[in-house]
């Protein structure tokens, strides 16, 4: 029976980064049930599992809404006003002590790629520090350099609808994406060509035309004998790669040894298979989607991977093309980061020098990195953090030192809804507002949509981050970088330059379109005088001039994976990591009983043959170990198609087996730091 007083509210759903449309029923102030917009265009009433959880994770059940404070006697609960007047005097202290670039912030996933992190950027730079920390250094970030290399922008947001071949490297929307799949659907019953190039027959594999079993870590030399295939063939645009490309000559040159045989060799894909995905893909363009995910970069050779496909991309001309790797046009609203104003390079960020790529694209500093700064205090003390939307203790590499050195922290505070493993270590956690309780501005560029996320209902003494970091900015001299009185005031000044008015945002709660979608537009621009793609040399870059001068190949050269080219008899077995699962996130999502049905346990998923070697079935437990850690795990033996034998999966975000405990902190892809854990080399034992 439906309570008299049930209200509904339309806004955006945050339990993914998908942004699905969203009904919230609220009855007596409390959420009740969440379900699908209909007349969302994004995802058209559907939500995945997570969308409806959304009622348990806003749910005031064990969720931390006084601000706590650790003393000897475990954590006590203080009032708002005490924990940030403490906060801004421990922040103050170390800035005298140490310095102000002794202070960081993380952000993490389940605040990003909006104004929230930004304002986080804007905080600490304004305090003084270029310290900005986030999960994105082991995110999108890899794909994002690797076709900015290229391109000049990455390629986050294709026109799927319109596509006539998509290639999925290493990336799994159904589970990841679910309203993207949507579009991919949407594109197969009109007769686009799905083409899934991964280590596991993924759901979105069994949905494809095309599967490419590959060996962990060996895309590159599959986009490299694609591209030997479409030149060899004719498949190539020939008037796009001379006005547009630069390097074309030393690529082509380059891929004449990938061979499908020697493909076939370092991938373990049969050759036919190759000339196939070769074949659609050339007949097909230009509307052609390469997408990637998480699969290619979490590797040594992850970027130039990434890099390699986009330079199919570029060779058959789908950069902006129909049905292809769509460039969005920006909404126009302002930005809040402060580095023109304020660059802060002279500080040293932490890992700018290592890691210069990293830095000049993305102005991140490299977590991994600062673990080992926060223990060695090399090249500098590092000895404060706010955390805000994350659980790096179980989502970063090498969870073990990730502890260690929190732990060391004169300060920590983390910004939380729920104890994690990493607020456990905080000396504060502060009660902080769900998806629900604030307002922010999102923007779908693949759709060209803009929209406006509803702040349904306020929580006493529970803060948005914007009015966080405004109540200390004002305690200590750095005020006036937060000017507004709140949110909302933000939100205005944000939207000013776009000419959209809040009020008309909000009205649009179904999306906000604010510009056509339109193709090609290099050519226009290319018309006018302006630089067609956003590179250094305005072109599509087969080659780049700029990693050669950093000492890098010009060229997206492959190389094959360590347990590849090095194999370790000790450790005999590949692990991939991260495989997501639809009712999970990350770390989130394990204390609902709900899901806890669904998958119970962390597991590793291993093939048959390898089960039989190890004399393992499943519900067995085993001890993995890689040159890091072991964990202890229970066994789940796939079916033979799943997984290549040798290859084995763990899901993260476990704390009773937590695979980062076993991943790697100290190899790296050199170009962009990210860390190892795809193609780790593990050894299994039965317990
Ligand atoms: N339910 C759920 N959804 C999520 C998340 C979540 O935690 N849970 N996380 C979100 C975030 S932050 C991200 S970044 C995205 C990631 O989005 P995706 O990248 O689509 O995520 P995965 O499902 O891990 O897909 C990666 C695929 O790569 C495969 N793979 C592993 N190694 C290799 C390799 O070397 N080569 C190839 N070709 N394939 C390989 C894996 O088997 C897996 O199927 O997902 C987002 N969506
Ligand atoms: N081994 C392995 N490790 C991986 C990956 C992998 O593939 N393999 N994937 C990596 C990737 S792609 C990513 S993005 C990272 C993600 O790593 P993290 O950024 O650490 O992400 P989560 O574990 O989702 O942590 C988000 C935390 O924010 C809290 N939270 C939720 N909503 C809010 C909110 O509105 N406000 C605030 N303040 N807090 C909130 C949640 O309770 C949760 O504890 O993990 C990485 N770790
Ligand atoms: S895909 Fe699921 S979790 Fe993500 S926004 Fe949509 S309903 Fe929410
Ligand atoms: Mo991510």
């Amino acid at each position: 029976m439906t309570n008299k007083n049930r209200e509904v509210h339309k806004t955006l759903c945050r339990m993914c980064d998908d942004h699905c449309g969203i009904n919230v029923y609220m009855e007596d102030g409390k959420v009740v049930d969440i379900d699908g917009n209909n007349d969302h265009p994004w995802n058209n009433g559907r939500l995945c599992v997570k969308g409806r959880l959304g009622v348990d994770f806003v749910k005031q059940g064990d969720r931390i809404l006084k601000p706590l404070k650790k003393t000897e006697n475990g954590f006590v609960e203080i009032s708002l006003e005490q924990a940030l007047d403490e906060i801004a005097a421990k922040m103050q202290e170390l800035k005298e002590k140490y310095g102000a670039r002794s202070m960081s912030v993380w952000k993490g996933e389940a605040i990003g790629f909006a104004q929230q992190e930004e304002l986080y950027r804007r905080f600490i730079h304004a305090y003084g520090s270029p310290n900005y920390f986030s999960n994105d250094s082991e995110c999108f970030v890899g794909r994002w350099i690797g076709y900015s290399l290229v391109a000049g922008s990455w390629m986050s947001q294709p026109d799927f609808v319109n596509s006539k071949c998509i290639v999925l490297w290493g990336a799994n929307p159904p589970h990841a994406h679910p309203n993207m799949t949507q579009d991919i659907m949407k594109a197969k019953e009109n007769g686009c060509k799905i083409i899934a190039i991964d280590s596991r027959l993924s759901a979105i594999a069994r949905q494809s035309d095309l599967f490419l079993q590959v060996k962990p870590g060996t895309d590159g030399a599959v986009a490299h004998g694609i591209m030997k295939l479409l030149i060899d063939n004719n498949m190539i645009n020939e008037d796009f790669v001379k006005e547009y490309t630069v390097g074309y000559e030393k690529l082509a040159e380059y891929v004449k040894t990938f061979t499908p045989e020697f493909v076939e060799e370092q991938t373990g894909v049969a050759k036919e298979l190759i000339i196939e995905a070769a074949r659609l893909i050339g007949e097909r363009a230009p509307a052609v989607v390469n997408y990637v995910g998480n699969g290619l970069e979490h590797h040594e050779n992850g970027i130039n991977n990434v890099r390699a496909v986009a330079c199919i991309d570029g060779l058959i001309a789908a950069f902006d093309a129909k049905g292809g790797n769509y460039m969005p046009i920006g909404f126009g609203a302002r930005g809040l980061c402060i580095y023109d104003e304020k660059p802060l390079t002279e500080l040293n960020p932490i890992g700018r020098d290592k890691f210069p790529v990293l830095y000049d694209f993305r102005e991140e500093c490299h977590t991994m990195t600062a673990m080992d700064t926060i223990l060695s205090e090399d090249p500098y003390p590092l000895k404060g953090m706010i955390i805000a939307g994350a659980n790096p203790v179980l989502t970063n590499p090498n969870s073990e030192k990730v502890a260690k050195a929190l732990s060391s922290l004169e300060l920590l505070v983390s910004r939380e809804l729920y104890m994690t493993e990493t607020s456990e270590l905080a000396h504060y956690i502060i009660p902080s507002a769900s998806y629900l309780e604030r307002s922010e501005i999102h923007c779908h560029g693949g759709k060209q949509l803009a929209n406006l996320t509803k702040r349904i209902y306020t929580i006493d003494g529970v803060q948005d981050e914007y009015q966080f970091l405004h109540d200390i900015a004002h305690r200590l001299d750095f005020g006036d970088y937060f000017p507004w009185e709140n949110e909302t005031e933000l939100n205005k000044w944000l939207l000013e330059p776009t000419g959209v008015t809040l009020e008309e945002l909000e009205k649009h709660v179904d999306g906000y379109k604010y510009a056509p979608m339109t193709y090609n537009k290099y050519e226009e621009k290319a018309k006018n005088g302006q630089k067609p793609f956003n590179t250094p040399t305005g072109k599509i870059e087969f080659t780049s001039e700029y990693l050669k001068d950093l000492g890098y190949e010009e060229l997206p050269e492959y190389f094959a994976p360590r347990y590849v080219a090095e194999p370790d008899e000790e450790f005999p077995i590949a692990l991939i990591t991260g495989a997501r699962k639809v009712m999970f996130y990350h770390g989130r999502n394990r204390n609902f009983a709900r899901t806890l049905t669904a998958i119970p346990k962390a597991e590793i998923e291993v093939h048959p043959v390898d089960a039989e070697k190890l004399g393992v079935v499943t519900g067995d437990m085993v001890k993995v170990t890689s040159k890091i850690g072991s964990i202890d795990i229970a066994v789940n033996v796939v079916s033979e198609t799943e997984i290549l034998p040798g290859v084995t999966q763990i899901t993260h975000g476990w704390k009773e087996a937590n695979v980062n405990e076993i991943t790697h902190d100290d190899i790296f892809d050199p170009i962009d730091g990210f860390p190892l854990m795809k193609a780790v080399q593990i050894k299994v034992e039965k317990i």
